[in-house]
């Protein structure tokens, strides 16, 4: 057996459970990845990506030098097509003054509305802060977002708007402590795999019962004392019935309706059409299921809704998480422990990384831009000239996109996300990309995206430098460098930090704002000096197990669960609900519904996965298909087929599963090889401006093996 030379105690970079994971080393070479069974997250559990993932930082595909393009790429002729001969080696000197060039001059140029960034949820809170900072204080630009906007947007605003918070009410561990629990559109049992372990302990030794209303055949259905299956996009019609039933049978909760809530007797009213037999024949679920969900969860003593990207990934994702909060408004299932509305957020740090202000609407705090006494605060906290902060509200990750172009956006900053994987309608994002002047790239590795850049910073991985995360329910926690960044590649912070002097050297401000930060604490505590929630937060404090925010000062114990005597907004508000279905419905041409998501053992677009031992547990895309549409089509496990919508088409094999509900065919989005987003729908949700991932028509036909893009990879996974 190996002995370590040491061990690190640090936190998984992947999923937003955030699990405490202790690096074992031998000679600055990490073996081994174990858990403390103390651990007040994970008990000691990890899941296969935090056990085994980490080896993508050993890559050979890593980037670990600046990189520059030998001739830049012009608005139009940019193309994806990557030949390492166009490219030279630089010095940090060389990549960061360029890039601060190229930025200034369109700046210039251009102003304000030229400029974008995309922050980046893997990344601390100190990376994203100071991202966010260098382009508020020094391009005064709101155009500022992060993967936050293709994920949870939906949940945030509807939360916002109808309580004022958009964080988990409670700890994720507290599931053991409700009497039922709903689960919906999230496939938690592979996409927080710990928390789908706690889940599964609630129902098991602690008696908990469970309701998943999901349109797949998830883990997590089979310990589900109920199981809704409702065709994607309908969601509003079933929970919008529970509450007709809950109304009706006078199970909610007068008493606290009367003391902190408003709109009801409204709502009340707007509710009386969702009858159940309306909600069966608009989502295929029976209403009995319906009307035995909503008993179930009203009756009960202390109980919790869980959910995810089934219900924000929507055009109508807003409305959707809506109907999940009036339920717990209706019955009072909010503010007490084992009770509460938890979205649960999946990057690890992207509750931390929308805390830190990368959102175009926000400052850090959840400040509103367009707030002049907001403006002013921050005006002060970074040394910019009164009045000098944009206080125009930024375009959103999809609108900075669809804007590129002559009298847009010109120049993007993209650090650690890939808009090339992740948006919707590839195609269109294809164009886009193309079309932008300048492009800088801040990553570990060149993804689908980096390959359109003009400069390439190789940042540290998350075991090689110093920060902090903020999981999913609040939980700010230590990450620890055990290792030098490999090659030249540096930590975020210091990208960031030499990057904004050059620029401030360039607009003739220099010294204006502050860059130069012994440590990145340092940079928390300059954000903590405005914003309450993280005042108290010292690394120091954060040792044992971390602070859950907030944490008003540094006397304050963290907070495990929210709105026990009020919300922040003061009254939880009812909102009216109207049904409206998907942007695009299935028809004659293209039959099936096609929704996408994740798988246990990849991430996203497969940048870090695909580049671990991971790759070898799943090395290949498949779409899943109910038995009857695959007999339909003549389709059997293993064969080949070509799926088609009306915005592109990918080959890939298939597995015949009973996880797929009728008419619905589920596609992972982790393979560049089958891209599911060359498929899916850039329409969006009105307020949130979120994309409609979840739901789209399409076509399944058989192909032949030649087609496939990478036909030696075969699915250990699949069943057949
Ligand atoms: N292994 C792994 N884990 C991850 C990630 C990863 O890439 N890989 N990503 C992380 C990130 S950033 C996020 S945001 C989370 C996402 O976590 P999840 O939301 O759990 O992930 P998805 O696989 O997108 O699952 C969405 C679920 O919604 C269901 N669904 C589809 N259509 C509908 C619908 O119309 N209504 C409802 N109610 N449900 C529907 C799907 O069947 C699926 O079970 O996962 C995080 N964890
Ligand atoms: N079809 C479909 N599309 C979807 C979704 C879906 O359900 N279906 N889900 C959406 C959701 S929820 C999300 S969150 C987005 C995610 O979309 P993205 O955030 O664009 O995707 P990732 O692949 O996670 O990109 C992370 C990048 O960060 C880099 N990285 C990792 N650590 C660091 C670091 O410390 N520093 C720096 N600088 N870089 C780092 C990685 O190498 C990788 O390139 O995709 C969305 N797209
Ligand atoms: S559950 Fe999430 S945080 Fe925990 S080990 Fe797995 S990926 Fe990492
Ligand atoms: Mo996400």
């Amino acid at each position: 057996m190996i002995e370590a030379d040491r061990v690190v105690s640090t936190v998984c970079p992947y999923c937003g459970v955030g699990c405490g994971m202790d690096l074992h080393l031998k000679d600055d070479f990490i073996f081994k990845v174990t858990s403390d069974h103390n651990n007040i997250v994970n008990k000691g559990n990890l899941c296969v990506k935090g056990r085994y993932g980490y080896d993508m930082i050993y890559s050979k595909k890593r980037v670990t030098e600046p990189l520059m393009r030998k001739t830049p790429q012009r608005a139009g002729e940019r193309s994806q097509a990557f030949d390492l001969d166009e490219w030279r080696q630089v010095s940090w000197d060389e990549a960061l003054d360029y890039t601060a060039d190229r930025l200034v001059e369109i700046y210039e140029r251009d102003g304000s509305d030229a400029m974008a960034v995309y922050c980046c949820a893997k990344a601390t809170n100190e990376d994203n802060y100071l991202l966010q900072k260098m382009f508020r204080a020094l391009f005064r630009t709101n155009n500022v977002d992060h993967c936050t906007r293709l994920c949870h947007a939906a949940s945030v605003v509807a939360l916002q708007m109808a309580i004022g918070s958009a964080s988990m009410s409670n700890t994720a561990a507290e599931v053991i402590k409700t009497d039922v629990f709903i689960v919906t559109g999230s496939n938690t049992a592979e996409t927080h795999p710990i928390i789908g372990l706690q889940m599964k302990e609630a129902v098991e030794k602690y008696g908990s019962k469970l309701i998943v209303v999901d349109p797949r055949r998830v883990e997590l259905a089979n310990w589900a004392t109920l199981w809704l299956p409702q065709m994607p996009g309908t969601d509003v019609t079933v929970f919008a019935a529970m509450a007709h039933v809950i109304i009706e049978e006078k199970l909610y909760n007068q008493e606290f309706i009367d003391q902190r809530t408003e709109g009801f007797e409204d709502f009340a009213k707007s509710m009386e059409k969702f009858t159940p037999e309306f909600a069966e024949s608009i989502s295929g679920v029976d209403r009995n299921l319906i009307i035995e969900a909503a008993r179930m969860y009203a009756t009960a003593e202390r109980a919790a809704i869980y959910w995810a990207l089934g219900i924000s990934e929507s055009t109508h994702g807003v409305d959707n998480a809506f109907s999940l909060i009036h339920l717990a408004l209706l019955t009072g299932h909010i503010g007490r422990e084992g009770t509460g509305l938890n979205p649960l957020r999946g990057q690890n740090n992207v509750q931390g990384a929308s805390d830190m202000g990368a959102i175009p609407w926000h400052y850090p705090g959840y400040m509103e831009v367009d707030d002049p006494a907001s403006a002013d605060i921050w005006e002060k906290a970074w040394n910019v000239e009164p009045g000098g902060l944009n206080q125009e509200k930024g375009l959103t990750t999809t609108e900075i996109l669809s804007n590129v172009g002559e009298g847009g956006v010109r120049a993007l900053y993209i650090m650690g996300e890939n808009p090339m994987m992740a948006e919707p309608n590839l195609n269109v994002t294809r164009h886009h990309m193309e079309n932008l002047e300048f492009l800088a790239v801040h990553d570990l590795f060149i993804n689908e995206s980096g390959a359109y850049a003009d400069v390439i910073l190789p940042g540290a991985s998350w075991a090689e430098k110093d920060g902090t995360f903020t999981n999913t329910d609040r939980r700010v926690q230590r990450i620890r460098k055990a290792l030098e960044p490999r090659g030249h590649s540096l930590p975020d912070v210091e990208i960031i930090s030499g990057l904004a002097k050059r620029i401030e050297d360039r607009l003739g401000r220099p010294g204006s704002a502050y860059w130069d930060y012994r440590d990145p604490e340092q940079v928390l505590i300059e954000m903590g000096e405005v914003v309450s929630a993280y005042r108290g937060i010292r690394y120091e404090r954060l040792d044992e197990v971390g602070l859950q925010t907030p944490v008003p000062d540094e006397d304050h114990p963290g907070t495990p669960f929210l709105f026990e005597e009020t919300f922040p907004r003061g009254r939880g508000k009812f909102h009216l609900l109207e049904y409206v279905p998907s942007a695009e419905a299935p028809d004659h041409e293209y039959p099936l519904i096609l929704t996408t998501g994740r798988l246990l053992e990849h991430w996203h677009g497969g940048t870090m996965t695909r580049n671990s031992q991971l790759d070898v547990l799943y090395p290949e895309a498949l779409v899943e298909m109910n038995r009857v549409d695959a007999a339909r089509t003549g389709v059997k496990s293993g064969d080949t087929v070509r799926v088609s919508s009306r915005r592109g088409s990918i080959v890939l094999r298939a597995n015949v599963t009973e996880k797929a509900n009728l008419g619905v065919v589920f596609i992972p989005w982790h393979f560049h090889e089958a891209a599911a987003n060359l498929l899916t729908l850039d329409e969006l949700d009105p307020v949130a401006k979120i994309p409609e991932y979840k739901a789209c028509a399409v076509r399944v036909e058989l192909a032949s093996e030649d087609e496939l893009v990478n036909p030696e990879a075969r699915t250990r996974r699949g069943r057949w």
